[in-house]
């Protein structure tokens, strides 16, 4: 059996073994309304989030008080039967979403999301297309049984070529009102041809990185499958042993828009997917070239705006307004781009 058909994108400038002085909201958290979305209440509440990564470290002491589903979280990883993270790459992930405002450590973006540890790749970072299709066919039973739940599904991770059968499960999950995948687009640099699998996928929300002054990052994968951008540079987690880490890589961006897209989702339960897709990549800041380019995607995420379009789609329906117009109204793009075919 291949291990190494997914990987954890290479990690850029890691700094582990910090102890922040005192609570931090790193700018991941302060430049895309964390402030914002507590104040709205906005915090996960409701939605299933599924960190798809090395398994988590669940005693670290920022997560005290996190809503984990012990139940539902297990390891597809053979010989490591615990999902118990020992690479600090799940735990480091898993941060950024729920870290806990606990007076010590960061803070994450959706504090209050229902948290389950999928164990798709080793302690040494490497995953088989075998596990992560495993993992992805349990919670599309997950999903078509809890339809009353929302799901966000985290893939920190990526390869060069896709699997047919991960790419139809993949679909299975995507066609499902209640399920929003979010994956890596690579570290890869600038002169990829496209983005890793399984960003490239239509399926998912494909997340390149950005620095704080929201410049695309060096390391961040080139292509027109990309999607959005978040932060990815630079950013403060928590790592295994209490302590914290700084790093760099899309897999870190990636999270952070994980953790926004559950934290508006939280709040407007009534809208499909496919419509907070639609606000997602409605409401970004288009940087670079104009409209969807190789480096930005179709830009950064902008949370407010985001928040604000999804409330307003919603209070449309409320309203009684015609939600097929509402959604073909939206679905009408202006370029070309993987996710304009809805
Ligand atoms: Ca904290
Ligand atoms: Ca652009």
């Amino acid at each position: 059996m291949k291990r190494n058909d997914f990987r954890i994108p290479v990690i850029h400038q890691l700094e582990q073994g910090l102890s922040p002085q005192s609570e931090t909201k790193d700018y991941y958290f302060l430049d895309y309304g964390g402030d914002f979305l507590e104040q709205q209440s906005a915090d996960g509440n409701g939605v299933v989030v599924y960190v798809c990564d090395t398994g988590i470290d669940v005693n670290h002491k920022d997560f005290e008080g996190v809503n984990f589903d012990f139940e539902r979280s297990k390891s597809f990883v053979p010989n490591e039967n615990e999902y118990i993270d020992q690479n600090f790459h799940g735990t480091f992930c898993t941060g950024i979403i729920v870290a806990q405002k606990n007076g010590v450590g960061v803070v994450g973006i959706a504090k209050n999301s229902e948290i389950i540890a999928h164990k798709v790749l080793s302690s040494g970072g490497f995953g088989s297309y075998t596990w992560i299709t495993n993992s992805a066919k349990a919670i599309l039973e997950d999903a078509r049984i809890r339809t009353g739940k929302r799901f966000v599904i985290n893939y920190s991770l990526g390869g060069g070529s896709g699997f047919a059968e991960l790419e139809r499960v993949f679909e299975e999950l995507a066609a499902l009102p209640n399920v929003i995948i979010v994956a890596a687009a690579g570290n890869s640099g600038r002169n990829t041809t496209d983005i890793d699998f399984p960003a490239r996928y239509k399926s998912t929300i494909a997340v390149g990185a950005v620095d704080r002054n929201k410049n695309i990052a060096s390391f961040s994968s080139a292509g027109l499958s990309g999607d959005v951008c978040g932060a990815g540079v630079q950013v403060l987690s928590t790592s295994l042993q209490n302590s914290y880490a700084r790093a760099s890589g899309t897999s870190f961006s990636t999270p952070q828009v994980t953790a926004i897209v559950a934290a508006v989702w939280s709040k407007f339960k009534q809208l499909s997917s496919k419509q907070i897709i639609d606000c997602l990549y409605k409401t970004v800041k288009d940087l670079g070239e104009e409209g969807l380019d190789r480096d930005y995607f179709l830009g950064v995420v902008e949370t407010k705006a985001f928040f604000e379009r999804a409330k307003a789609l919603s209070e449309g329906e409320d309203e009684g307004g015609d939600k097929e117009n509402i959604i073909k109204a939206n679905i009408q793009l202006e370029v070309e781009g993987k996710y304009y075919e809805f």
